[in-house]
């Protein structure tokens, strides 16, 4: 039983669905049930509607595939997922329908980090308890959403420029050589705010310069366009700061097509690059032939770390407020094994 309240047959939620989408003539983006089926005997069920951001990184398809392989039907529940295509005002309506719906919790990796407040307050009302994985999010009431389970991107931006710093010294190489442009993520998105931040932290302490920043959404199509962009304007571009591998594989597109190189000889017109997530083979690849420098790991398996707090409320305990997930730093550059990030060191995973 969850949250003392009555739970009902699967299908019935599904017709449920339907007809409210006909009356207020919404469809989502893209919803499907899961754990429907066999009417009466899965009365039982946990009834969990997830908003899902959107699908725009390999990060995003492992989280979303991580969450479906946990809230199984096998494991007692039935999720209702909602990809918003990288839209928040759809996000907003597929937690409407959610409330609608009268589902037991509600998961939501949001976009970015304002603009929740009302259709929280609307959860809270209906007394919906609410779970945050991946992006925070900034509201006024904190008891609109039970707790958090994502990465410290503030350290993950800090250990990769605590690569470069290193990488710099190694190489004997000059702050004022290094000029460097950031491809953002989506730009008021906690995954982009932290990572930009330590950036901009690491390059005010380090005097390193940084000719240009902009959001590449986190795709790979952007990161192409815009690294395109970048390069046409700033010819003495040598470092590229991209905060997510999909922006750095469509940079390494570019960059090649360009008939620049990729590469850590920065002296010799070559390009390093920098990023963040770890989760593709293409990305490891390109770290191991020295095309990426160093990834920040994102982890992106959330799926357990939801369950785990679902089960702790369903026990009427209290999950934690916020859970960081554990990351490393990947190299394939055998010669850097250590950053340090204030007091603490991290070890690097070489990759070869
Ligand atoms: O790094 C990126 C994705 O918020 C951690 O979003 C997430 C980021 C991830 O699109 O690939």
């Amino acid at each position: 039983m969850s949250n003392g309240k009555k739970k009902k047959p699967a299908a019935v939620f599904a017709l449920l669905l339907v007809i409210c989408m006909i009356i207020t003539g919404c469809t989502p983006a893209t919803s499907t049930i899961e754990g429907a089926g066999d009417i009466g005997v899965h009365t039982e069920l946990i009834r969990v509607g997830f908003s899902q951001l959107g699908a725009e990184s390999d990060w995003r398809r492992a989280n979303t595939e991580s969450i479906r392989a946990s809230l199984t039907r096998e494991a007692g529940y039935q999720l209702i997922f909602e990809d918003a295509q990288q839209k928040q005002s759809n996000q907003t309506m597929a937690i409407r329908r959610f409330i609608q719906q009268g589902v037991d919790y509600i998961v939501v990796a949001p976009m970015t980090e304002q603009g929740w407040d009302n259709v929280l307050n609307e959860a809270k009302d209906a007394g919906i308890p609410v779970i945050l994985v991946d992006r925070q999010i900034r509201v006024k009431d904190p008891t609109l959403f039970t707790c958090h389970i994502g990465s410290d991107f503030r350290l993950e931006g800090d250990k990769v420029c605590a690569w470069l710093k290193k990488f710099i010294k190694t190489r004997g190489l000059k702050p004022s050589a290094v000029h460097i442009a950031d491809l953002q993520g989506t730009v008021g998105a906690t995954a982009q705010i932290g990572r930009s931040a330590s950036l901009t932290a690491a390059a005010k302490r380090n005097k390193w310069d940084v000719v240009a920043r902009e959001d590449g959404d986190f795709t790979q199509a952007k990161g192409k366009e815009v690294t395109t962009r970048i390069l046409a304007e700033f010819p003495n571009v040598n470092v590229l700061y991209c905060e997510n591998d999909n922006m750095a594989l469509g940079a390494i597109d570019a960059i090649e097509s360009s008939g620049r190189r990729v590469g850590s000889d920065i002296e010799n017109g070559e390009i390093l690059i920098l990023s963040f997530d770890g989760v593709s083979n293409e990305a490891i690849e390109a770290l191991k032939q020295g095309k990426i420098a160093c990834i920040g790991e994102c982890y992106p398996m959330h799926g357990p770390y939801v369950t785990s707090a679902i089960e702790m409320i369903e026990s009427g305990k209290k999950p934690d407020r916020e859970s960081y997930v554990t990351e490393s730093i990947y190299s394939a550059d055998s010669s850097i094994t250590q950053v340090s990030v204030g007091e603490k060191d991290y070890s690097v995973t070489i990759i070869s």
